[in-house]
């Protein structure tokens, strides 16, 4: 009993270590909020495995992943966490022809509307990004946070919002990097919003408040 017990804090301290470690630095506000319709994913790329599991996932409708295309598994990078000096792993893409190309299940019902939000964190800017789609997604933000980056390496986050209407059963996530790009981290969240009249202009009128 003793051992399972030691096991299961271990187990658990990895998980916790890792979710506290992610360059999750602009969670949605609505990724919380307790409503049907929400999932959530960390990919940490800790190992050589393609296609990727997700670290973390938050999902009650499938099993994400990722696979990766003409990548190079890469570890010992600085820790974006400024002052860790603890080393992580990556992707390394050589050329530009490569892709990660993720596979995020979601609610098969037919709701209004989905909002998608990705965070790549990465040396370089995606050169595209795409959600094949139907309907199409619509980009509807695209910033990036560099407040927590590690003062040596060159760390940034590229945060992109989607929205689709209504609802597709599935979205292909297509993303691209220049060449001699190195890929840290993924983080994923999707809503298939309930009622999304009502939720989804609540959502817009905060996201536009808080960016005056
Ligand atoms: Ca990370
Ligand atoms: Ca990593």
């Amino acid at each position: 009993m003793k051992n399972y017990k030691s096991i299961f804090i271990l187990l658990f301290g990895v998980l916790f270590t890792n979710i506290l470690l992610a360059q999750d630095v602009e969670p949605p506000d609505w990724r919380t909020n307790g409503l049907p319709g929400l999932t959530f994913q960390i990919w940490e790329f800790e190992m050589d495995i393609n296609p990727a599991p997700p670290t973390y996932q938050s999902n009650v409708y499938g099993s994400s992943s990722c696979d990766v295309y003409s990548g190079e598994f890469t570890n010992n990078l600085p820790n974006p966490d400024s002052g860790n000096p603890t080393p992580v792993s990556g992707w390394y893409f050589p050329t530009e022809d490569n892709a990660l190309v993720l596979t995020v299940p979601n609610d098969p019902a037919e709701r209004d509307s989905k909002i998608i939000r990705i965070q790549i964190t990465s040396s370089k800017a995606p050169a595209d990004t795409s959600v094949g789609t139907t309907p199409p997604a619509t980009l509807i933000s695209n910033t990036y946070n560099m407040s927590w980056q590690h003062s040596t390496a060159p760390w940034y986050t590229y945060v992109k919002d989607y929205l689709i209407q209504p609802n597709p059963d599935s979205e292909t996530i297509a993303i691209n990097f220049p060449a001699n790009t190195i890929v840290e981290e993924v983080v994923i969240d999707t809503w298939c919003l309930p009622e999304a009249n009502v939720i989804f202009l609540v959502y817009l009128i905060c996201y536009f408040l808080r960016r005056k």
